[in-house]
């Protein structure tokens, strides 16, 4: 009579805690060739197994490829802020950072297909962060990995770390094994502006797989982590806009849309300091389009009614949108 199902995951769990890749490896191939192949909750748990096991053996080709000659983890600062995504293997990183910033990166279905930065921008009118799609930090120490040094010293050189949490999988747990890495990196993460302890970086989390879960998935993730900005993304990454907001708000800034009244289609993202008014706006995005303003149009949140006319020393809100009308 073969140990119950839950036993035996408990009794596996148990072997692997804190073991290194080649020994999970190990220890998961031993027991694969111990199984006859039993029907019901076996089959099950043979798959998951398989899955792991092809994890591991991709993860120790990149442990074993070597550290490269040139430094890629050196990323030259660009923009207002540097917004690094970090998160465990094949949590959605690259996919967030091509919804973010328009840039290519790999994608792919394997933990560790990023093994090297991508680097793009994201624009929100004026005011742009350079985002950094890091290669994972793995559940165990990061001294496992080849480019350890690289990753740290691109987590330090953050102003803002954007934590990429799989809503499939456990967050308490992920959370749990991100801050464990940045603690061996000598930083925390904060996730409240100005609430930032001794060292501690600024930080965001975002949800995803939002499509693949529940409204229930995505409340347990913000109940973790009070006070927290925590958006789930869909594989095309609609949200991203939110996430933008989110990175902006932490710099005391808010995103308004700004309405060219010729293009009306086309509205445009600006970041304005929080407290921004319409001609603050109009400042922002040309001077002499400041000088020949008269008054503004808005739409959403800061506005009576949809359209409502404006002076110039109106004060703006997060998501609203703008026309400014000159002489
Ligand atoms: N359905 C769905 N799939 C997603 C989402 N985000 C990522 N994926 C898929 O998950 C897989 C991994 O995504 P990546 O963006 O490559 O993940 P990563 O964190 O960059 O992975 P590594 O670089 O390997 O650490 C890919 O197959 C993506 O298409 C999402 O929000 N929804
Ligand atoms: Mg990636």
């Amino acid at each position: 009579m073969p140990m119950s199902h839950k036993d035996l995951w408990t009794k596996i769990k148990r072997d692997t805690k804190g073991k290194t890749p080649s020994e999970e490896l190990a220890i998961l191939e031993r027991y694969l060739s111990d199984w006859p192949e039993y029907k019901g909750p076996y089959q099950e748990m043979r798959k998951k197994f398989e899955r792991r096991i092809e994890e591991l053996r991709k993860i120790e080709k990149v442990l074993s490829s070597g550290a490269r000659s040139h430094d890629p983890f050196s990323v030259k600062k660009r923009g207002l802020a540097e917004v690094a995504l970090v998160g465990l293997p094949n949590s959605g990183k690259s996919t967030l950072f091509r919804a973010l910033t328009g840039a290519d990166a790999e994608v792919a279905d394997y933990p560790y297909t990023t093994l090297v930065p991508n680097v793009g921008m994201l624009n929100l009118g004026g005011f742009s962060f350079e985002v950094v799609d890091l290669p994972a930090v793995p559940d165990r120490s990061l001294d496992t990995l080849p480019f350890a040094a690289g990753l740290k010293e691109a987590v330090l050189n953050a102003h803002l770390l954007c934590l990429v949490v799989d809503l499939l999988g456990d967050a308490e747990s992920q959370l749990q094994a991100i801050a464990d890495r940045l603690a061996e990196i000598g930083t925390g993460a904060s996730f409240s502006p100005g609430g930032e302890g001794e060292g501690a970086k600024g930080a965001i989390v975002v949800g995803s797989r939002r499509d693949l879960t529940g409204e229930d998935d995505l409340a347990a993730l913000e109940q973790l982590i009070p006070g927290a900005a925590v958006f789930g993304h869909p594989l095309v990454g609609s949200d991203a806009h939110a996430v933008g907001e989110a990175l902006c708000r932490f710099l005391g800034r808010i995103v308004v849309l700004a309405r060219d009244p010729k293009a009306p289609k086309d509205p445009i993202a600006y970041a304005v300091l929080d407290g921004a008014t319409v001609h603050d706006l109009a400042e922002q995005i040309h001077k002499e389009l400041a000088a020949g303003a008269r008054k503004g149009k808005v739409w959403g949140p800061s506005a009576k009614f949809p359209g409502q006319e404006v002076g110039l020393d109106h004060r703006l809100e997060p998501g609203d949108t703008v026309e400014i009308l000159t002489r």
